[in-house]
């Protein structure tokens, strides 16, 4: 009952709920008496003095309680959390469209939105730069360029027999959370305040919250019950919306609530950055890559948000699975006139990992050689360094390829493809092999630090607090699973309750894929402590020796292995008679990680997932559409503890992979106004467009690992298997048009595919 392949299903109480509607997110709190709602001001101008502004009128609205601008802030207007670059509302100056200005506060949301149209601003209009290589040539960088070096690339491209250069572009993406941005804010006693957020980072919302109020981080306190989707959004922008909530809350001592609706979102807030990047690769003979060079011109937005930490794990990630000796790669953060960018799902990984596996591409297309071919020739292997210095261990690139290889039976697919491709004049299909490794732990080391606060009752019944927000991803069920299993009782005893600053204190925001981990991890701690204090209760209680082993197996105590007919409940309650310590805070810090940036080697992460996708898609010549036919993966779970999560995180990463990859298509005109700004013209996919079939195999391993139950953190890594649809049809279009001239350029919408098929 409580050894995890027993509760491999567990799913926890939350899904039924959410199904049912009964779920509670910011939105959902019972509204408070006196509820004052905020509209935010913004910027329709992407770079510009603001000469003038006049909302006198606006205020006279009925309805307006008070007009918030920067001179209302008490404290600092400072919102940037690794560069403070970033003011909360403008002053002099804007810097992107959709940059909060304003803040109405009002009875009600309608007064709020007539307000909006009553204010009066001019611009004084400056330079605005869209495109990174013009932010770049103009010295326009959010932070300090970074280079990865190992070996001599630049000697060795001499000795190479083949050489290739080429340009690449990924474009952002829009998070599309079904929950948008949004808080929820009250006046508590001694000038403080406490906020209900929909943030992955609680601690950053109280940090930006205390610095804009003026106040200590003690006055603050941020709650999250669970999040409707974050994916990296509400990773460090979620702070905005906690602050501006707290500030009309502390200033008009009122509750406040600011909940984005889905165009204010769309606008305002920052997407997965964009990249424009330059690379060259040099293989020899045998097809071995010896040297690659590669820079990254990111396009990081207005202000540096998560911008340079991203930066960096595009760097991590620039050789994805395969070893290569000689590595130059630069990577620059370049400042745009645009709202800026954030952490999304892969964090700068994914747009790394492109580049590499299009130089593969492009190599193998002027070889004239299959791209598996050079890709199986240089996965990883145990020892191999990494360009940052880690050393590779437990490596399972090439058990998750060659499963794939031999499953999918590829010299019989390929010819299959081919005759298809001989026989249908306007429909072609194509295939890609995407192997990933991604690194896990933040690369930030300080960051990889987790508590939780365990608590068990005096009726048995137990309460589990941690640092990690519930966003989806599985974090909750598999807590309760962890303390189950450390305590030795059933899952149902345990309530997963809200993240909250008061209760676990100096939050790591929930992300980097390491949220289950981390704070598992801590809650193994507590539960441990708890069954110091206790068992050594009940070795008294029953005149038990020192020596003796005390479990519980389905809740009955267990001595030596030997059953005792004492349940958790009574010994619960007669411990907690006899004056023992049934709570305790639990902490973990991941050992063996660290890393230099002076140098830029070390050993940031605790581990490595791998795996392999192969996807065949079939394109539409006449019309440019495309159906992908299967989509085949051997992923590296370790252990997993959760399969039906597991399996959840796998192939809803791998579609939001997918839509990257293909349709969706942010598109900003050159005034850095945001065209596609809505859901009609912003497309994800839906149930038509997921591929037809989606067959995922577990690499089940049972090496030892620094994972939670050396069950593998699954969040982030899938969607880079997204990659591998972009290649399957864009090689489907070449083998309608082998003279194509189609970049490497994604999405490949269906307008780039039908393009693409009758270019020269
Ligand atoms: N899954 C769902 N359903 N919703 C989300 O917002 N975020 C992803 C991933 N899976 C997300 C999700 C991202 S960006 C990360 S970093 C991880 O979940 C965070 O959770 P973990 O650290 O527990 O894997
Ligand atoms: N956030 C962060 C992340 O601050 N550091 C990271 O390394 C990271 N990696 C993935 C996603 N979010
Ligand atoms: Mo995920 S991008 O680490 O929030």
């Amino acid at each position: 009952m409580n050894t995890p392949s027993q509760h491999n299903n567990f799913i926890g109480p939350e899904y039924p709920n959410h199904v049912k509607g009964r779920s509670i997110y910011v939105d959902d709190i019972p509204v408070m008496e006196g509820t004052v709602y905020i509209k935010i001001f913004d910027a329709t101008i992407a770079h510009a003095k603001i000469a003038s502004i006049d909302y006198s009128e606006a205020e006279q609205i009925e309805g307006v309680i008070k007009i918030f601008s920067a001179k209302d802030i008490p404290g600092e207007n400072q919102i940037g959390g690794i560069v403070p670059d970033e003011p909360l509302l403008a002053d002099d100056e804007v810097h992107y469209c959709g940059q909060p200005i304003l803040l109405i506060a009002a009875e009600n949301e309608d007064a709020a939105e007539d307000a909006l149209h009553k204010i009066k601003i001019e611009y004084e209009p400056l330079e605005i730069i869209t495109n990174p290589r013009v932010a770049f040539a103009k010295g326009k960088l959010l932070s300090p360029t970074r280079k990865f070096v190992i070996g001599n690339s630049a000697e060795v491209f001499k000795n190479c027999k083949y050489v290739f250069e080429g340009t690449t572009e990924t474009n952002g993406q829009e998070h599309l959370y079904l929950e948008t941005q949004g808080a929820y804010a009250y006046p508590t006693e001694f000038n403080s305040i406490k906020i209900f957020s929909s943030t992955q980072g609680p601690t950053a919302v109280q940090r930006t919250a205390a610095r804009v109020l003026g106040i200590n981080m003690n006055n603050v306190e941020v709650d999250v019950t669970r999040l409707g989707g974050g994916f990296g959004g509400k990773e460090d922008q979620a702070s905005t919306y906690g602050t501006m909530a707290a500030l009309v809350a502390f200033i008009l001592k009122r509750p406040a609530k600011c909940v984005l609706h889905r165009m204010e979102d769309m606008r305002m807030t920052g997407k997965r950055n964009p990249y424009s990047s330059d690379f060259k690769i040099g293989l020899d003979d045998n097809l071995k890559i010896l040297a690659y060079e590669v820079t990254f011109y990111q396009n990081g937005g207005a202000a540096a948000d998560l911008s340079p930490a991203i930066l960096e794990r595009t760097l991590f990630h620039c050789t994805n699975s395969y070893f290569i000796p000689n590595v130059t790669a630069t990577a620059n953060s370049c400042k745009t006139n645009l709202p800026p960018n954030t952490a999304f799902r892969g964090f700068g990984g994914p747009q790394g990992m492109f580049v590499i596996e299009a130089a593969i591409d492009f190599a193998a297309k002027k070889i004239g050689v299959e791209p598996y071919t050079i890709q199986q020739k240089n996965l990883l292997q145990n020892k191999n360094e990494l360009p940052y210095g880690q050393i590779i261990e437990n490596c399972e690139a090439e058990k998750c390829y060659n499963n794939v290889m031999q499953k999918a039976n590829i010299s019989q697919l390929k010819n299959e493809i081919e005759n298809f491709n001989i026989k249908n004049k306007f429909k072609k299909k194509g295939f890609a092999f995407m192997p990933i490794c991604f690194g896990i732990s933040f690369t930030h080391t300080t960051l990889n630090q987790a508590r939780a606060l365990v608590h068990v009752y005096t009726d048995g019944s137990v309460g589990v607090s941690t640092g990690g927000v519930e966003m989806g991803q599985g974090l909750n069920p598999k807590m309760i699973q962890v303390a189950a299993k450390a305590l030795g009782i059933s899952t149902s005893k345990i309530k997963l309750e809200t993240t909250n600053t008061t209760r676990v204190a100096n939050t790591s925001p929930s992300a980097a894929s390491s949220t289950t981990d981390l704070n598992g991890h801590a809650v193994q701690h507590a539960c441990q402590q708890i069954n110091t204090s206790f068992h050594s209760f009940i070795k008294k209680d029953l005149q038990l020796n020192e020596e003796d082993i005390i479990e519980f197996k389905n809740e009955i105590l267990t001595v030596n292995n030997q059953s005792k007919n004492i349940s958790w409940n009574e010994l619960i309650a007669k411990a907690y008679l006899a004056r023992t310590n049934l709570s305790a805070k639990g902490f973990y810090a991941t050992p063996t990680i660290n890393f230099d940036k002076t140098k830029e080697k070390g050993h940031p992460f605790s581990y490595h997932v791998y795996g392999t996708a192969l996807t065949v898609a079939t394109i539409d010549c006449l019309r440019g559409t495309y159906e992908i036919d299967f989509v085949k993966v051997c992923h590296d779970v370790g252990t997993s503890m959760n399969e039906k999560i597991d399996i959840g995180q796998l192939e809803g990463g791998l579609v939001q992979g997918i839509g990257w990859m293909t349709m969706e298509e942010i598109v900003y005109n050159e005034q850095g106004k945001l065209l596609s700004n809505a859901l009609s013209t912003y497309k994800i996919p839906d149930i038509y467009s997921v591929p037809k079939k989606i067959d995922f195999e577990f690499l089940d391993t049972q090496n030892d690992n620094l994972a939670i139950l050396k069950s593998k953190a699954v969040g982030e890594p899938p969607l880079m298997y997204g990659i591998g649809t972009y290649f399957a049809i864009r090689n489907a279009v070449l083998a309608f048009n082998s003279k194509s001239a189609i970049t490497y350029n994604a999405p490949i919408t269906p307008e780039k595919v039908l393009m693409g098929l009758y270019n020269k």
